[in-house]
């Protein structure tokens, strides 16, 4: 039998945009109770507002900052006395600053990408894994990147840290084994959201360009993909999945469309 969301609490780290806040509402429609976490309050006020309005029944948000322990542990002792339990997490949180050279390259770039994509992702489990109950279909899905299977120019710190995302996840299935906690990481390609907005510090222009004449997946593919996975039998785990746009043959092959001028 397929694992019911409906009175589940699911934790999702970054729910202020992007997958996270697709992700919480697709649980919402399944009536799933929500711990929201993020930096900025005012977009996770709309999205727990919208979580209840399609049915979410308890849809709570708290300030988050992966990249901070104290943030992480005063995130998971509120989220502990709000709920006492985590069917699910989604460490979600993360994303790419900079698309520079080694040669180029900005400290505070690569120290942002690998405290949110490997060290957030670390922390956040340590604090609410002891809120997962054991042998009830519980589920850690971590949010790689096909980045993290194949390196890109400009993208050695992002490839590096969700290259780390890889290992942790697969390390972590390792040390839960018999705990019945499944533990997945999904990997997506090209999909359009505030991904590249923020790797290039707000310039939506360039932002754009990256998915200019190809078919990107959305936020919603990736949240239907990720409900997907919370809901498969209590004994199966799907250990990792790539998801691409189908214009997106590899992660160098794009297939683009004239763009009318
Ligand atoms: P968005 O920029 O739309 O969302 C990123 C989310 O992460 C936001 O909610 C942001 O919240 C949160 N976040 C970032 N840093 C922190 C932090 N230090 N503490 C807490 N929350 C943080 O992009 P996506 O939805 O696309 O990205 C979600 C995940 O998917 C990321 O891990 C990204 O690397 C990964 N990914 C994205 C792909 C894409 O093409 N879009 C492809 C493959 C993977 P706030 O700023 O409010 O804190
Ligand atoms: C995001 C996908 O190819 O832009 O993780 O790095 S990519």
């Amino acid at each position: 039998m397929n694992t019911s969301l409906t009175d589940k609490w699911i934790l999702i780290t970054g729910a202020s945009s992007g997958f996270g806040a697709a992700a919480a509402v697709a649980f919402a429609k399944q009536g799933a109770r929500l711990l929201l976490g993020a930096r900025r309050l005012e977009r996770l006020e709309q999205v727990s507002a919208q979580a209840r309005a399609v049915g979410s029944p308890e849809a709570h948000f708290h300030a988050l900052d992966v990249a901070s322990t104290a943030s992480v542990n005063v995130f998971a002792a509120w989220a502990g006395m709000t709920t006492g339990r985590v069917d699910i997490l989604l460490n979600n949180a993360g994303g790419a600053h900079g698309l520079d050279t080694v040669a180029e390259g900005k400290d505070a770039d690569w120290e942002a990408m690998f405290q949110s994509n490997a060290l957030g992702l670390l922390r956040v489990t340590r604090a609410v894994l002891p809120l997962m109950p054991h042998d009830a279909g519980a589920s850690i899905i971590n949010i790689g990147s096909i980045a993290g299977h194949t390196a890109y120019e400009g993208g050695s710190a992002y490839c590096g840290a969700k290259a780390a995302e890889l290992q942790i996840t697969r390390a972590l299935r390792l040390e839960l084994n018999g705990t019945g906690i499944r533990v997945s990481t999904l990997d997506p390609g090209l999909a359009e959201t505030e991904f590249s907005i923020v790797r290039f510090k707000g310039d939506a222009t360039r932002a754009t360009k990256v998915y200019e004449g190809m078919n990107a997946l959305t936020a919603e593919d990736i949240a239907e993909t990720i409900l997907w996975l919370a809901t498969r039998p209590a004994h199966v785990n799907i250990d990792e999945l790539i998801i691409k746009p189908t214009d997106q043959a590899a992660i160098h092959k794009v297939f683009r469309r004239p763009v009318p001028k």
